[in-house]
């Protein structure tokens, strides 16, 4: 509708978190760096067998996770909400579902919801709270055929596991600003299907462009692009701190903060005024906790925005 578009509109500025079993992994495999590709995806770009990468969950212990500390920082950066992966690519979920033990609290030491935690922490510090949720699975047996990238189908199977998880998804944390769906090779009737019972869900959910066959409530661009045509659409620039990962890795040579506080500020300042929204990303570490330096480049931006008044 167009008051949940105007709602989500008036985000204009969020923090997008990539937080699961690949952050306790850091970009390392058997102690060496894993240079090629996205360490989010670290199970594909290594080769690693799916057990392999799933006892990782054995030590998963964020401790130092803090949903309430994050929504201050996100708030003193600037940022109006936070959406951050349930489900990315290797499968694992971050939250408590009936649907697999291959999740946070049934298959990690802490026997963590990680959804619920920034959920509720949201609704205490008055933002909004939206989700990443990958349609690629390589850990669901019937998500078939598993190679890097899995998604050159969505079986009958895989589609009725993505339709219960979303389900429970849109159902046991609250209301859900933005669903950011992230590739699949859905049919039209899939994405439909989805898009449907999302709103049916929840109404007021603004659904991404990735889940494809044009049903979508705002379209995703790439970094320092813009929508062809009319700006009056809903859309929206995601960017990582980093070109080469969304998620932590434990080598990554970052820089300096002004530097990089600066770049980002530009590309928050292009896209706001160019009518977009803009998600900048964070990476926790596996411990839990945000990295020094991206917490640094948040409260310089967030001190910009505040002494420019638009914060
Ligand atoms: C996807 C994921 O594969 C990736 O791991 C990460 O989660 C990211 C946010 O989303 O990767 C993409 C897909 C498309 C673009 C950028 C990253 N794009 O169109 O600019």
């Amino acid at each position: 509708s167009k008051e949940a578009f105007e709602k989500w509109h008036q985000n204009k500025y969020s923090m997008f978190i990539h937080f699961g079993l690949y952050s306790e992994l850091g970009g390392v495999w058997e102690g060496s760096p894993v240079t090629r590709g996205y360490s989010e995806q670290i199970q594909s770009f290594a080769g690693i067998f799916s057990d392999w990468y799933g006892d990782t969950a054995l030590r998963f212990n964020p401790t130092l996770f803090d949903a309430d500390a994050i929504v201050s920082l996100a708030k003193e950066a600037g940022m109006r909400s936070i959406i951050i992966t349930t489900k990315h690519h290797d499968g694992f979920c971050m939250f408590r579902t009936a649907t697999t033990d291959y999740n946070s609290y049934d298959a990690t030491p802490g026997k963590r919801d990680f959804i619920k935690e920034m959920a509720e922490a949201c609704k205490r510090g008055g933002i909004n709270f939206g989700i990443y949720f990958s349609l690629i699975d390589w850990h669901f047996p019937q998500a078939y055929p598993i190679s890097s990238h899995n998604c050159d189908f969505i079986t009958p199977q895989h589609h009725e596991f993505t339709k219960a998880q979303v389900t429970e998804l849109l159902t046991n944390y609250g209301p859900i600003s933005e669903l950011w769906f992230d590739m699949g090779s859905n049919t039209p009737e899939q994405s439909k299907e989805l898009y449907q019972l999302v709103h049916r869900l929840q109404p007021d959910c603004m659904v991404s462009g990735r889940l494809g066959n044009d049903q979508y409530d705002f379209s995703v661009m790439a970094d320092n692009t813009y929508p062809e045509g009319s700006l009056q659409t809903a859309w929206q620039t995601a960017a990582s701190m980093f070109d080469e990962t969304w998620s932590y890795r434990s080598w990554q040579k970052r820089g300096d903060v002004h530097t990089k506080a600066m770049e980002k500020l530009r590309s928050l300042i292009n896209v706001v005024s160019h009518g977009g929204n803009f998600l900048l990303n964070i990476g926790p570490k596996g411990d839990g906790s945000v990295v020094p330096f991206e917490r640094e480049v948040l409260k310089e931006i967030g001190i910009w925005l505040k002494k420019n008044g638009e914060a």
